[in-house]
């Protein structure tokens, strides 16, 4: 049985001002939900967003007050192992709140993977792969810091895949940016950029041919997430590949997004999605339309990585890896051991339920009061 759901904001400092074109972080507030269950066992899941309201409809602190509010009555007192009954109400009482969704699925999921003593891997259909290729993002703002980022990851041997953060500079600049990074880093690293919706779809015919032809491998989401047929329209007309991600809220997105031929490669989030289970049918959606799968991240702590981690380890494949390295943009962990980057590689982890213990000590010491 379903004994209580906390929820907790944790305000975690970033190694470095972390710039995009709809907020700059110095902060990352993570927003853990604690599922403890009759039979002692317990639960976590997460709902980090980005920027407060910048990123998306949900903030921090609406999902824990709608959580808390709402969703958790709901549940106490159900049966705590009837994880798709218990997430069927949720969906059929509750209009949106995709965040909050999510990290309740994935403590619901986490304690009956740990239940029934296996990895979360395995109530999803199972691992195919035990490791994920994890991209870093260079947002500080400053080219030169790029590069020596970039170089440090590389020589770290953490990252070869690097996305750059753009939009927030005219168009030319921001494309000289990226192409003296590129040119720095060469043919040892994958460059890609996201501009998060800043651009117009003219600043995106211009900004794109540039990138293509200075060897950039991906754009996301270049242009407004409601503008799917200029989406469209950029796929057809350039060979660089295009990724949606704030276009892509969820299955019926990918499916629309499927059918208007919109997009190359999809960024597979668990919080946009609503959930894990419903990631997994985003990426069911993407094998069949034959689009590409990347592994998106919100930016969040151990808890929503390793839960994505274990959504993304059981796809047959994923061509463009995953940008799974919230953790390392943050100061402090609130887990007890943290995840494994090695080798370019996240190391899906193997413990039962999501595979990692959060440090209580630590939390208390981050919660906001
Ligand atoms: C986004 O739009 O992809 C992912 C990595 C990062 O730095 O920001 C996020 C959000
Ligand atoms: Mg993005």
């Amino acid at each position: 049985m379903i004994q209580n759901i906390e929820t907790y904001l944790v305000d975690v400092p970033t190694i470095r001002p972390h710039r995009m074109s709809v907020a700059t972080m110095n902060t990352q507030t993570l927003v853990l939900v604690r599922l403890r269950c009759a039979d002692g066992i317990t639960g976590w899941g997460e709902a980090t967003t980005i920027g407060g309201l910048g990123y998306g409809g949900e903030s921090p602190e609406s999902i824990k007050t709608n959580i808390d509010t709402y969703i958790a009555p709901l549940l106490v007192g159900m049966e705590a192992s009837e994880v798709a009954k218990a997430m069927a109400r949720v969906r059929k009482v509750i209009q949106g709140n995709r965040f909050a969704k999510c990290a309740i699925e994935t403590a619901l999921l986490d304690a009956q993977a740990r239940r029934l003593n296996v990895p979360l891997s395995e109530l999803l259909g199972g691992r195919v792969r035990d490791a994920l290729p994890v991209a870093w993002v260079l947002a500080s703002g400053d080219t030169a810091r790029d590069i020596a980022e970039g170089e440090k990851m590389l020589e770290l041997r953490r990252h070869r895949i690097f996305k750059l953060k753009i939009g927030l500079r005219d168009v030319m600049d921001d494309v000289a940016h990226v192409l003296e990074i590129k040119r720095a880093l060469g043919e040892r690293a994958s460059v890609r950029v996201d501009v998060n919706q800043a651009w117009s779809e003219t600043d995106a015919v211009r900004g794109i041919a540039a990138l293509e032809a200075g060897g950039v491998d991906l754009i996301e989401q270049p242009v407004k997430a409601g503008n799917r047929a200029a989406l469209a329209r950029l796929k057809q007309r350039f060979d660089v590949a295009i990724m949606a991600d704030e276009a892509l809220h969820g299955p019926a997105d990918a499916l629309a997004l499927a059918q208007a031929d919109a997009a190359d490669v999809y960024a597979v989030k668990i919080t946009q999605s609503g959930g894990l289970m419903p990631a997994l049918e985003v990426a069911t959606v993407a094998r069949l339309a034959g689009v590409g799968l990347y592994g998106g991240t919100m930016l969040e702590g151990g808890v929503g990585t390793a839960a994505t981690a274990h959504v993304c380890s059981t796809f047959a494949e994923l061509a463009w890896g995953t940008e799974l390295f919230g953790p390392l943009l943050l100061t402090q962990e609130v887990l007890r051991e943290p995840l494994v980057y090695r080798d370019f590689m996240l190391q899906v982890p193997t413990g039962p339920g999501l595979g990692v213990e959060i440090d209580m000590d630590k939390l208390r010491s981050m919660q906001r009061q």
